[in-house]
């Protein structure tokens, strides 16, 4: 089946995103070997990713679909006058990112770190495993909302390499919604990996004299940097982690084509923290739902800015000091 795309409403911050055949493509499908671990194994190194359409269980997904609905419905997020399970978006709404939603939610919790998703992933790595405690949950609203490209290890590299990323969608996705897309041949851009793929977004300058002193004083007062003191401050990664604010120019230096596909709820894609990733706009007027959850061998060192009930996430206490 042919990715149906106008280019009109195929955009990254308004840009017309290319479409022609060798700039963009279809994920490989890897349904057929779904239970297959060594052919799964050797996708994933080949490709940097399994997409995995239908592996988690339908009905669960949109379950937990319908939680977060009334969570967005309670904030006031949804347009009153339309279904709540339909996730349109209220006038104005402007929405990207929203943990609250992923947390106490026992929905949602069923289908990320139980059932079908725990037991690929104890065959996948072949052994006991752990997920991250935190849940990264994306309610990309309408406009120009997508996801700049990256690889995932900047912001959770401090434990094993060997963390792989689930992308799970809680909308039906149709090209216009803003779906995930994965550089192909990312993952073994080696040069690319020996650079930007060190990086490490919550490591800050502490040869420069302002940084520290934000950093102190936040320290003695117990507290995170605000938002300004953040912008203020020098990391070693000045954009975020972000490899670039334009995902056509990365293709163009990187080479490969943009990979995605139309998501229906109980489709997986999982990813290495190596694999170059983004997503587009959303043109339709639906918040389109999606988390992202890590996986790992128990066995393996955690990054532990992302465990416990209150874990340190980007905050005051993950900050770690280097010369820049
Ligand atoms: O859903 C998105 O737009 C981005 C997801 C992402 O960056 C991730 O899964 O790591």
């Amino acid at each position: 089946m042919k990715l149906q795309i106008a280019s009109d409403t195929f955009t990254f911050n308004g840009a017309a995103l290319e479409t022609g055949a060798e700039t963009l493509g279809q994920l490989r499908r890897s349904d057929d070997a779904a239970y297959d671990y060594d052919e799964l194994r050797r996708r994933m190194a080949a490709d940097g990713y399994l997409y995995l359409p239908g592996q988690l269980d339908r009905d669960e997904v949109i379950t937990a679909r319908h939680a977060v609905a009334r969570r967005l419905a309670d904030a006031n997020l949804l347009d009153p006058s339309r279904p709540v399970e339909d996730c349109i978006a209220g006038e104005g709404v402007r929405v990207g990112f929203m943990a609250e939603v992923a947390r106490d939610n026992p929905e949602l919790d069923k289908v990320l770190y139980d059932g079908p998703m725990m037991e690929f992933y104890r065959g996948f790595l072949g052994g006991e495993v752990r997920h991250f405690d935190y849940t990264w949950f994306r309610t990309k609203s309408p406009g120009d909302n997508g996801t700049q490209p990256h690889y995932d290890v900047v912001y959770m590299g401090r434990g094993t390499r060997k963390l792989f990323t689930s992308w799970t969608p809680l909308s039906d996705i149709t090209m216009d919604m803003g779906g995930l897309i994965v550089l192909e041949g990312s993952h073994r851009q080696h040069e690319l990996i020996d650079t930007y793929g060190q990086l490490d977004v919550d490591r800050y300058c502490e040869n420069d004299a302002t940084t520290r002193e934000l950093i102190e004083t936040a320290r003695a007062q117990g507290r995170d940097l605000t938002g300004a003191e953040r912008g203020q401050a020098q990391w070693q990664s000045p954009t975020f982690g972000s490899y670039s604010n334009d995902p056509a120019a990365t293709r163009r230096e990187l080479g490969g084509r943009w990979l995605t596909d139309e998501y229906r709820m109980g489709d997986l894609l999982v990813f290495s923290m190596y694999t170059m990733h983004a997503s587009p706009d959303n043109h339709t007027a639906q918040i389109r739902l999606s988390s992202d959850s890590r996986y790992q061998l128990a066995s393996e060192p955690v990054d532990d800015r992302w465990i416990g009930d209150d874990p340190p996430l980007h905050g005051i206490r993950a900050h770690k000091a280097m010369i820049c």
